[in-house]
This record gives structure tokens, C-alpha cells and sequence, in this order.
């Protein structure tokens, strides 16, 4: 950890705070470091490089999304969960969760990992959460990211244009 990523952290918990989240990753601020921030009843958490080493149990949640506002959906997933990370000062942790921790910690890692909670829900539930999203993004210009072509996954240049 440095300076710089320790400042980052401070500034994903003021964003988080101010979107009243509890949890958010730095790929939803368009950063691609393995970082989360989650603040689960008054205690904030930084993890770094997290892992889910043990899991247990199923439980069924609703789960929300900052980076998909409005949009929600009951996500099955393990009830309890033990994630080694590192901390914000670059030292190694175990945390073992239950409950909302555990819920906003694999959403979390989840993201780091390039997947939202939507990709868990049936065929007809997805589809109905990307069309209320669709509907919705309009009002949430900050949370649709236009990539030049030569970004665009699988795309190369001008064979995009
Ligand atoms: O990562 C994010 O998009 C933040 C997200 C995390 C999360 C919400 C619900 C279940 C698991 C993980 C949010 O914080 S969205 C806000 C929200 O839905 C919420 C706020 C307070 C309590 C419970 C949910
Ligand atoms: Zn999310």
C-alpha cells in the first residue's frame, strides 16, 4: 500500500457515504486496483487483494447496486464467508462474516471480478432488471462510462469504427 491507494480508500468511503452505500469497489470509480471499502453497521472495512477462502450455508438476499441504481433482486449466496485480504495498511487479515457483511462482501468481490449481483438472477429476472436500468440510466449519466472504439473489449482501433 501507498500513499496514493491509501488516499483512494479515504475518498471511496466519502463517495460510498455520500451514495449511501455500504459497500463499493474501485472499479465502480473507473479504478482497477483490487480494492473494496464496505461500512456494514458502523464499521468501516478496507480490503485489499481479497480472497474468499471458506464459505458455508445459503441464505437469500435483496441486493442493490450503485453502479445500477434503482435496479434490485433476491440473490442466493453463501450465508457465511471467510475473506483474507489485506488491510489499509498493507498487512494481512481474516475476517469471517455472516449475514449483511457477508452479503456486501462477496458483492463486493464480486465486482473486482467483473460481475454484478444481476448475473446471479434467472434469465427473465436479468432481462427485466437491464430493461428497468435502460429506462432508468438516463437520469444517472455518471454511472455510463463511453469508451473511445480502441477500448472496447474485443474491439481493435478502426476495426471498430
Ligand atoms: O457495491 C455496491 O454497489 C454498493 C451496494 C452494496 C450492497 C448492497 C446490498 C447488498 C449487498 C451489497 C450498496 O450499498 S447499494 C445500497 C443498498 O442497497 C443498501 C444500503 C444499506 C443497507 C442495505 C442495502
Ligand atoms: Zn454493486
Amino acid at each position: 500500500m501507498t500513499d496514493e491507494l491509501r488516499r483512494l480508500t479515504d475518498d471511496m468511503f466519502e463517495t460510498m457515504h455520500a451514495a449511501k452505500g455500504i459497500g463499493l469497489a474501485a472499479p465502480q470509480i473507473g479504478r482497477s486496483e483490487r480494492i473494496a471499502v464496505i461500512d456494514v453497521d458502523d464499521n468501516p472495512i478496507v480490503v485489499v487483494n481479497p480472497e474468499i477462502i471458506l464459505t458455508d450455508g445459503s441464505a437469500r438476499g435483496e441486493e442493490g447496486c450503485l453502479s445500477i441504481p434503482e435496479v434490485f433482486g433476491d440473490v442466493d449466496r453463501p450465508s457465511r464467508v471467510t475473506v483474507r485480504a489485506l488491510d489499509r495498511d498493507g498487512q494481512p487479515f481474516e475476517l469471517e462474516a455472516t449475514e449483511l457483511l457477508a452479503r456486501c462482501l462477496q458483492h463486493e468481490i464480486d465486482h473486482l471480478h467483473g460481475k454484478l449481483f444481476i448475473d446471479y438472477l434467472s434469465f427473465l429476472k436479468r432481462r427485466a432488471a437491464l430493461a428497468k436500468w435502460e429506462s432508468m440510466k438516463k437520469d444517472f449519466p455518471q454511472n455510463t462510462r463511453r469508451l473511445p472504439p480502441n477500448e472496447i473489449a474485443g474491439r481493435h482501433g478502426e476495426e471498430a469504427l
